[in-house]
């Protein structure tokens, strides 16, 4: 038996199994594991997770069954008990994946993928990170002291914080969607030209020094607007995911919130959000005892 070292964040789920044609259910997993939490110690909320899965190259008359009930060829399930703890979730989420089944009608033998994929409220797929929305509680923050903060922070499993830093459209709808009532006003992110004026790099995380290699500023920004002290060398989105640049202070647009984002530092665990376990499916075993001469 193989068994898991905690040396990553998210879950893990093997199997490798044979499954022969006209036989009853199997089991899809024979070892499961997870190194994942979903109480937020920020909020002390417990953020939803849930799991979706899917055979991938799914032949018409396979499915999968949970609690012995018809799920098809994909579904998604809510983990959203009370837990308070990894071994919570991990006692929680292995009771889930084994009692996930998979069965067939179809006699075309061959290989079948079923991917184990863990959705959760903070976590991005297309960049595998983690991303928080810190609210100052009404206060006003300045953009440095955001940086500082967000460097400063560990809440998504020991993983290391940043300022967040936004390299796609797609990310940048991701973070703008975990912004609570954006329209309210700016979120602080990580870029600045405060070194070079309008050399706009990530002053954080991975791509600290960096250049930007996307931008989304509104139109006519970044505009440098305002005066000696008070000259807008700060990055901020907006409420319509649009950039603006802002004096450190955010000037008469008070800032009173950021986002932190976890994920691809030097020394941070692998984060491993999904599993695939293969499936044969063989021909009809037959009967045992029962010899055939040539
Ligand atoms: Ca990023
Ligand atoms: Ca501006």
């Amino acid at each position: 038996m193989h068994l898991f070292a905690q040396n990553y964040v998210g879950i893990k789920v093997e199997g490798n199994q044979n499954y022969c044609v006209g036989s009853s259910a199997i089991p899809i997993a024979t070892n499961v594991d997870a190194n994942l939490e979903t109480y937020n110690k920020e909020t002390g909320d417990n953020d939803l997770v849930n799991v979706t899965i899917a055979i991938e190259d799914a032949l018409p008359g396979d499915f999968l069954l949970f609690e012995s009930t018809d799920k098809g060829v994909s579904f998604t399930q809510d983990i959203h008990y009370k837990v308070n703890d990894k071994a919570d979730f991990k006692a929680k989420f292995t009771d889930f994946i084994q009692k996930i089944e998979f069965n067939s009608t179809s006699t075309i033998l061959g290989t079948r993928h079923v991917k184990v994929k863990v959705n959760h409220k903070n976590y991005f797929d297309k960049t595998n990170h983690f991303y928080t929305y810190v609210d100052n509680d009404g206060w006003r923050i300045y953009w440095s002291n955001a940086l500082s903060e967000a460097e400063s922070r560990s809440e998504n499993y020991g993983l290391l914080g940043y300022l967040v830093t936004i390299g796609s459209l797609q990310e940048n709808d991701f973070v703008f969607n975990i912004i609570e009532d954006p329209s309210s006003g700016g979120t602080w992110i990580g870029a600045s030209d405060k070194d070079e004026e309008g050399k706009w790099i990530w002053m954080s995380g991975p791509e600290k020094s960096n250049v930007l290699s996307w931008t989304n500023w509104a139109p006519g920004e970044p505009n440098n607007q305002g005066w000696f002290w008070m000259q807008e060398h700060y990055a901020s989105i907006g409420g319509d995911k649009t950039w603006n640049d802002l004096p450190d202070g955010g000037g008469f647009k008070r800032i009173y919130r950021y986002i932190a984002e976890y994920g691809g530092m030097p020394g941070d665990l692998p984060v491993v959000m999904q599993s695939t376990v293969t499936i044969h499916v063989l021909p009809k075993v037959q009967p045992q005892g029962i010899y055939f001469n040539e």
